[in-house]
């Protein structure tokens, strides 16, 4: 039984050995098997990390790339930005110093016209002094010592003339006046090319400074000498009232002068001469032109005086045939002596036919209309 009992140890020691040979054995082979796996396993997911991180690297880079592109894209736009500003800056400028020259030139144009319009007022200004000296002298000269029968004087020849010349001065022609209103003085073209602003009036006394005649105005010589009237009516008439107040022995002046428009054809002729009518005492000095196609020009100068108009004294009147010719006229008639309260006259009246050269007026027949007027 021991003996049994001793195998059986025996058997149970090697079954223990066995197995733990067998342990060892499995141990031995399991933990490389398990290094194996888990190594493996290891690989496989570092390789996955490394993967996934190269490939956001090459992302990266490509973002890199892009960024890059798009920043140079960027300067580009920058740089062309930067010069069409510095190209807008330079027309700017240009355009700036362009407005700074135009408004320069504006600021001298305008100046230049508000030295026109000075002169201009000053030019008005002066006039309408001129103006309002006349009437002021006027005034006081007619308060003074104008004769009551003054201004009826002209009234009278003016009625008289403008009925008296249309129905007894064959072909009578009605010239025009186109002169403008403000500064009338002359006949631009009366029509039918009589007078190329002509037909101008001055007096003037002794060597006083000439008074331009300024059409349809009443005058009187700031010093009290002389009145007159001018209408540019049908005839034209010019009335001078010679005061001559203190008798003194003096030449009273008119001049007519300006283009005949008759461009040196036709003839001119003076005639003088004088006539009593009644009480009243004319002395007559006679310009034409006539024989050109352009209507006749016909100017009469001629002085009246007479006790009814409290004339005294003595007078002659003179003309001065300065010109020569029937291109222009410069016509200067004078009274001298020392007349008082005579009336120094210019009449200018036109003949015209249309299909024959305009004819010379006989003095007869002139003499006859003067005595029909008075
Ligand atoms: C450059 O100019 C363009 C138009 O030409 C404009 O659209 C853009 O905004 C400008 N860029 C910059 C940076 O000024
Ligand atoms: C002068 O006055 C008259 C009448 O008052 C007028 O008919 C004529 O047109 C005036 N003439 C001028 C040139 O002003
Ligand atoms: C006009 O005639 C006068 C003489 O009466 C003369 O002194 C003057 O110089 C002449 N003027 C012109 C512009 O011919
Ligand atoms: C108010 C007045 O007389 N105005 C005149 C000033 O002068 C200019 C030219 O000289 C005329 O055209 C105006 O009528």
């Amino acid at each position: 039984m021991i003996r049994e009992t001793n195998k059986s140890v025996q058997s149970n020691r090697k079954l223990m050995w066995m197995s733990l040979i067998f342990t060892l054995l499995i141990f031995a082979a399991g933990f490389p098997a398990l290094y194996f796996l888990i190594s493996a396993k290891v690989e496989v997911e570092s390789r996955k990390a490394i993967n996934s991180y190269s490939s956001r690297l090459t992302g990266s880079n490509n973002n890199m790339e892009s960024i890059q592109t798009t920043l140079t894209a960027l300067k580009d736009q920058l740089a062309r930005n930067l010069s069409s500003v510095s190209s807008k800056l330079e027309t700017l400028e240009q355009q700036h110093t362009n407005d700074q020259s135009t408004l320069q030139h504006n600021m001298l144009s305008l100046e230049s016209k508000l030295f026109d319009v000075q002169d201009i007022l000053q030019h008005n200004m002066s006039t309408m002094e001129t103006k309002l000296l006349y009437l002021q002298a006027y005034i006081r000269a007619e308060k003074l010592t104008c004769p009551v029968e003054s201004l009826s004087f002209v009234d009278f020849l003016l009625s008289s003339a403008s009925s008296i010349f249309p129905r007894s001065l064959p072909n009578y022609y009605r010239f025009n006046y186109d002169g403008n209103n403000n500064c009338n003085y002359g006949i631009s073209d009366g029509g039918h090319d009589m007078y190329d602003n002509g037909n101008k009036l001055q007096v003037w006394r002794n060597n006083e400074q000439p008074v331009q005649v300024i059409y349809n105005w009443t005058y009187s010589d700031p010093l009290g000498n002389f009145l007159m009237i001018c209408k540019a009516w049908h005839p034209f008439v010019f009335s001078m009232l010679v005061l001559n107040r203190d008798g003194e022995s003096r030449q009273y002046y008119i001049r007519e002068y300006g283009d005949l428009g008759a461009d040196g054809s036709g003839s001119y002729r003076w005639n003088t001469g004088s006539l009593l009518v009644g009480s009243f005492n004319i002395h007559y000095v006679l310009y034409q032109v006539y024989g050109a196609s352009d209507p006749s020009i016909i100017q009469i100068f001629f002085t009246v005086s007479s006790p009814l108009l409290g004339s005294t004294g003595h007078s002659s009147l003179h003309y001065v045939d300065s010109n020569k010719g029937t291109g222009y006229t410069n016509n200067t008639v004078y009274m001298s002596g020392n007349a008082h309260n005579v009336y120094l006259n210019y009449i200018l009246t036109s003949t015209y036919q249309s299909s024959s050269r305009s004819a010379y007026v006989a003095t007869s027949t002139v003499e006859a209309i003067l005595r029909e007027i008075f």
